[in-house]
């Protein structure tokens, strides 16, 4: 018994049916507090730092009170007082500090690693606001902000500080920390996020995400940039990065040295992973801490670093990997381009003729990447394919250096969050087929002996349709949107991008609509669900946006294609959303012209919750294809090599395309009278001269294909049985895809850590 009845009265001085679920909320993060104050930590002599400038872990209650075992409990004696936790759930605000992909990594990473007993922690920046609040107004994107710091919070303010010298003044960060329980109460890490006193959200232009960008004692810690593979605001992302690293580096010191360490053995005592390059500056951090604190010679710390430091690429998008203008840097930190003036010297003179791994370029910009691959022990791509990619192409001059330092490390998530928590149905099957071992080891190809069995085909049917009406009612209650709990669910969910391919799905969709508009009635509805935001400096990616809106209402107002086929654009998709979405959706769509996606995560989730995959061979779906057989999943499209092939020779041909028969009458309805009574001329005329005249991310290349495909895949969800026996052996292979894996493999390869 948790006795929340009593802890109401007692706290609230009412009855828990009285109370409200904002109250509920607050009792339930006490008890959690109580709970998980006994768990214990790992205080194992190395340990490991996760440093990332974005840690997107979403709401905390239902994962933690899951992690400490009490989640059912919780429930059942809410729900006897007439309590729904989901009601509860929804007092929580999101924190969304995070884009996208990356960010979710670093949270299920946080998860595996408490749950693997591991010592690590993660590091990062305390935003006051999260990544924008998107808003749908005329079928165009808005901004606001998202304000996530109400109390009650996990955030637990500490007494840690540090100085941190910029060229122009010197700030003292405030050090907060958010628990990490493992699952099972196996160990308790924390999440490290610096603050500043000074940040203050009256500098916010109203309502807006506008600020003064130059005040950066008040702005620093105020925003998650937003732009991903955009470049704005460059100085005050450099400032962002240069103050989490520098306090990351002086808290890794300090307790290292509490542990024993002399500095000199500082390898010994700290492993720290940098997510993508944006806190490669601890590196240079490092070097100036060793040399000017610890009286260490500059070759001597240069060694050591090397040997601390391990490095994970997360894109092969030449737009978004990090360079910087030295000046820029000698702005913020003086002494860190000092030192980055050094380490390039030294690659200079080991290799003058092999100017691509130069660290400073003939422009006097510094490769970010560079000095992470140069200076760090272990470079790690997230799939199989990106691995590959990254060594015989992208960093190929680098890998032909260093063959050793490469490794891959196929990305995980966590089943606590994207199995357990959100789809309990689910979680209740696996248990009574296979048994709850899975729990502490996902391995459920044990669920392969049901592949034959009618009940259980039968049962997992039930449970998705069950999904279905749960997303529906969430959809109904939250965001006022209805949709067909019936209809065939196919879902798209990411950040917007080209690459990611949102606009050739919105083609096949015009391709729909005409059909029914010529009788061609699909046997069950079909409801494509797309969520996601663009970055605000993304144009085309906004258009992509309003074509989808603008279409979603053309189709909705249109009685003869209505009842067959819905479009709905979620607003503000986020880790909540998806959790609601994801165990709803019979098809997956991961469909990143290949060689542009480096794993996705989403698409395992989708897997473990069985949906079916539309795939291009990319990222992980090249995994996931191999893993559940070609029978299983419905790939298309060219593939990486020949991808690569013509973005070298210059070779692809938007306008070629445009002119098949088949694809120009598509393409063309985007600037048609129809569409443009609903939506703007100028969006819609920029997104279809784009497609025609230059397609960067070649939407048109596997459009033939895909459309094909699609046709193929709804008429095979018909015969439901077969359909769900696909879904069956997806679930059952998705035990790769466990971070728990993931984690298990960075620490055998790379981190060390003793358990
Ligand atoms: C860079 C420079 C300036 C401003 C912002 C940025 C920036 C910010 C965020 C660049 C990239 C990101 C985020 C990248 C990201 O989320 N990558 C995704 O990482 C996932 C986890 O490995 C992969 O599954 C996805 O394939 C990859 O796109």
């Amino acid at each position: 018994m948790l006795n929340l009845e009593e802890k109401a009265k007692k706290q609230f001085n009412k009855s828990l049916k009285d109370a409200s679920e904002q109250e509920i909320y607050k009792l339930l993060l006490d008890l959690v507090e109580e709970k998980s104050a006994a768990m214990p930590t790992n205080e194992s002599k190395r340990k490991m730092y996760y440093v990332s400038s974005e840690f997107l872990i979403g709401k905390l209650l239902s994962n933690n009170l899951l992690n400490l075992g009490i989640y059912d409990e919780v429930k059942e004696e809410l729900a006897k007082h007439g309590k729904s936790i989901e009601e509860v759930e929804e007092a929580e605000q999101e924190p969304s500090l995070g884009n996208g992909g990356l960010g979710r990594l670093a949270a299920c990473f946080l998860d595996s690693t408490a749950t693997l007993g591991l010592n690590g922690d993660g590091v990062g920046l305390n935003y006051h606001f999260g990544l924008f609040r998107q808003v749908f107004e005329n079928n165009q994107q808005n901004y606001r902000p998202d304000a996530w710091l109400a109390e009650p919070t996990w955030l637990n303010k500490t007494d840690t500080s540090f100085t941190v010298p910029f060229g122009k003044f010197t700030l003292e960060s405030k050090l907060y920390e958010i628990e990490v329980l493992g699952y099972q109460q196996k160990t308790k890490n924390k999440l490290r996020l610096f603050d500043l006193e000074s940040v203050s959200g009256d500098i916010i232009k109203e309502d807006s995400i506008h600020f003064d960008k130059e005040n950066i004692k008040e702005n620093l810690t105020l925003f998650l940039y937003p732009d991903d593979s955009d470049r704005q605001g460059y100085l005050l992302r450099i400032y962002q990065q240069y103050f989490m690293v520098s306090n990351a580096a002086q808290l890794a010191i300090q307790e290292a040295v509490e542990r024993g360490s002399n500095i000199h053995d500082l390898a010994e005592y700290v492993i720290i992973q940098i997510n993508d390059t944006h806190p490669a500056f601890i590196i240079p951090e490092l070097i100036r801490l060793l040399v000017y604190k610890h009286d260490i010679s500059f070759d001597e710390s240069v060694e050591i670093v090397k040997n601390v430091v391990a490095f994970t690429n997360h894109t092969i998008l030449a737009e978004a990997l990090e360079k910087w203008p030295i000046d820029y840097i000698q702005e913020v930190a003086p002494e860190i381009a000092a030192i980055i003036q050094r380490l390039d010297a030294l690659i200079k003179e080991e290799y003058p003729h092999n100017p691509a791994v130069h660290v400073i370029d003939g422009h006097q910009t510094v490769h970010m990447a560079h000095i992470a691959i140069h200076f760090g022990f272990s470079v790690n791509g997230v799939s199989a394919l990106h691995t590959e990619i990254l060594k015989e192409t992208e960093l190929k001059n680098f890998y032909e250096i260093y063959p050793n330092k490469f490794n891959n490390k196929t990305n995980g998530i966590t089943f606590r969050r994207w199995l357990m928590a959100s789809n309990p149905m689910l979680t209740e099957f696996i248990d009574q087929k296979i048994g709850t071992n899975w729990h502490q080891d996902a391995d459920l190809t044990k669920l392969l002996d049901e592949a034959n069995d009618e009940q259980s085909i039968q049962e997992l049917q039930e449970i998705k349709q069950s999904n279905k009406v749960r997303l529906a009612n969430h959809l109904e209650r939250t965001k006022d949107v209805s949709i067909n709990p019936n209809s065939i669910i196919d879902i798209h969910i990411k950040r917007i991008h080209e690459y990611k391919r949102q606009q050739m799905l919105a083609l096949y969709i015009i391709y729909k609509y005409k059909a029914i508009k010529d009788g061609h009635i699909p046997e069950t509805p079909i409801t494509i669900i797309y969520g996601g935001k663009a970055a605000p400096a993304y144009t085309i990616a906004q258009d992509i946006i309003h074509l989808i809106l603008t279409l979603s209402e053309l189709i909705a107002n249109d009685p003869d294609v209505s009842p067959h086929l819905q479009v709905e654009f979620i607003e503000n998709y986020n880790v909540g959303e998806a959790e609601y979405l994801i165990p709803a959706a019979d098809i997956s769509e991961q469909i990143s012209l290949a060689s542009k996606e480096a794993s996705g995560t989403g698409n395992m989730k989708f897997m473990l919750n069985g949906a079916l995959t539309v795939a291009t061979y990319d990222g992980a779906n090249v995994e996931i294809a191999e893993l559940v057989g070609e029978e299983n999943i419905y790939t298309f499209g060219k593939s990486s090599d020949e991808i690569v092939r013509l973005y070298e020779e210059d070779a692809y041909d938007a306008e070629g395309l445009y002119y098949n028969e088949k694809i120009k009458h598509l393409v063309d309805f985007i600037i048609s009278d129809e569409l443009k009574a609903i939506g703007n001329q100028e969006n819609l005329h920029r997104l279809h001269h784009d497609i025609i005249s230059k397609d960067y991310f070649m939407a048109l290349i596997d459009l033939e294909e895909f459309i094909n495909l699609k046709e193929e895949v709804y008429e095979d969800y018909e015969n439901q049985e077969d359909w769900t026996r696909k879904a069956l052996v997806n679930i059952a292979k998705a035990g790769f895809f466990s971070s728990d894996r993931t984690i298990e493999q960075y620490n055998d390869d790379i981190w060390k850590l003793e358990n």
